[in-house]
């Protein structure tokens, strides 16, 4: 049957873990159950939600303490029929977790989508291998860099930054997600010195590098503005995806006349995701959702940065993003923020070879501006793929030994 399974974090004040999942299942489905006659049992038998698993969980004080009482702590795990719901995420997330939501004593970890239900949607259009295929780099995590300090600035100094990223040897570029449209620096005028500039740099040095550009304004002119961006020469979308909302991010994953990548910031998902009580867990909004609605490059935070999350969520988040999902396109896992190249080492460990490097200040912030920032991440990233050990490889790289003095090194520990 068509379906879709929910794990639920729970603290319940009564103890009865059985009769909260009951509520649960029904209350989000027919309603009642027990009272209706047999009759009407057996015509919305279809739509009645099915409690599948209850584990109940050691206690934990700090829940306890949180919530000012003593709970008991368990894992609920609850079929929805498909029967109830239209093939999207609004009406999957409302029927899931709607009211539910509300109470502020419940954590949405997981959905398990059917494969009849996985099947209505897209998942990325290009996915890790489309990317790579695009860069025609197959063989190492992929370097991405920020615009930085853009805001009240002109074209020329977009221009500038540009160019020294790309010379660097960065392979994506996006817009920092804060910079909107404005007059300085207009989204098409964006995409048109983006294109010169970075066909430019090819012509130079061989090297591509694709420029992301931040996808703005009124969810109804999306669209348009995207195939637009298209035309101009953009190469791919940066999308503020919880801002926008998931089914945002996949209209314009499916829409073929726009037909770019899609690169899915986490703003905004920090509250919904932080709390270890309420909200969803991280992999499931940032890795299974985001990848579901269509975005081929997911960004979250790093276990090491400015905005870290556990490493254990991270991997997680990364893992949710390319592993299984009914044959979805695998999203390239981008853990961010704070990222400098004394963190290469830690992060080829734990995300491999098929993720993205990113980073703002790390790149910026480098004494050699973002062209020496680039040569060392490149140069971290090399080394850590041989099994250099940093300071080693620093001795045959300037940009790598200015970055490894002003940042250290982050030790590999197994
Ligand atoms: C988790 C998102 C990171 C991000 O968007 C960003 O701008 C990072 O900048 P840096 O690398 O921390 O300077």
């Amino acid at each position: 049957m068509s379906q879709i399974t929910a794990t639920y974090l729970v603290h319940d004040a009564n103890g009865q873990l059985e009769k909260k999942a009951e509520g649960i299942a029904l209350g989000l489905t027919v309603g009642s159950w027990t009272d209706l006659p047999h009759l009407e049992q057996e015509q919305l038998k279809k739509h009645k939600g099915t409690v599948v698993r209850i584990d109940r969980l050691a206690d934990d004080e700090s829940a306890n303490a949180y919530f000012g009482k003593k709970l008991t702590k368990g894992l609920i795990r609850i079929a929805y029929p498909a029967a109830n719901f239209s093939s999207d995420l609004p009406a999957i997330l409302t029927t899931v977790f709607g009211k539910l939501s509300l109470d502020g004593e419940i954590k949405l970890l997981d959905l398990k989508f059917s494969a009849e239900l996985a099947a209505a949607f897209p998942g990325p259009r290009f996915g890790i291998e489309g990317i790579r295929a695009k860069l025609g780099v197959h063989d190492r995590p992929l370097l991405m860099s920020i615009f930085k300090g853009v805001i009240g600035r002109d074209l020329a100094f977009l221009e500038n930054q540009l160019r020294a990223q790309a010379l660097g040897g960065i392979d994506i570029v996006k817009d920092d997600e804060i910079l909107f449209d404005n007059p300085l620096t207009p989204f098409e005028e964006r995409i048109r010195a983006g294109r010169k500039i970075l066909d430019e740099v090819f012509a130079e040095t061989g090297h591509r590098t694709l420029y992301a550009v931040n996808l703005t304004g009124r969810t109804f002119e999306l669209k348009e503005k995207a195939k637009r961006a298209g035309e101009l020469g953009a190469d791919m979308l940066l999308l503020n995806g919880f801002a926008y909302g998931l089914d945002v991010l996949q209209s314009l994953r499916e829409a073929d006349e726009i037909g770019l990548p899609i690169m899915a910031h986490p703003a905004v998902s920090g509250a919904l995701t932080s709390s270890a009580f309420y909200g969803f867990s991280h992999h499931l909004l940032l890795g299974k959702l985001l990848r579901y609605a269509g975005a081929d490059l997911i960004l979250f935070p790093s276990p090491y940065g400015s905005v870290a999350i556990p490493r254990k969520k991270t991997i997680r988040i990364a893992d949710v993003a390319t592993k299984g999902e009914h044959g979805l396109n695998r999203a390239f896992p981008v853990p961010s923020a704070g990222i400098h190249p004394g963190l290469v080492p830690l992060l080829v460990q734990d995300f491999g070879i098929d993720h993205i490097v990113n980073a703002g200040g790390g790149v910026h912030g480098h004494p050699g501006g973002a062209v020496g920032g680039g040569k060392a991440f490149r140069a971290a990233i090399s080394a850590s793929l041989e099994g250099k050990n940093l300071q080693e490889a620093a001795e045959n790289c300037s940009e790598l030994k200015q970055a490894l003095d002003l940042w250290g090194v982050q030790e590999v520990k197994v």
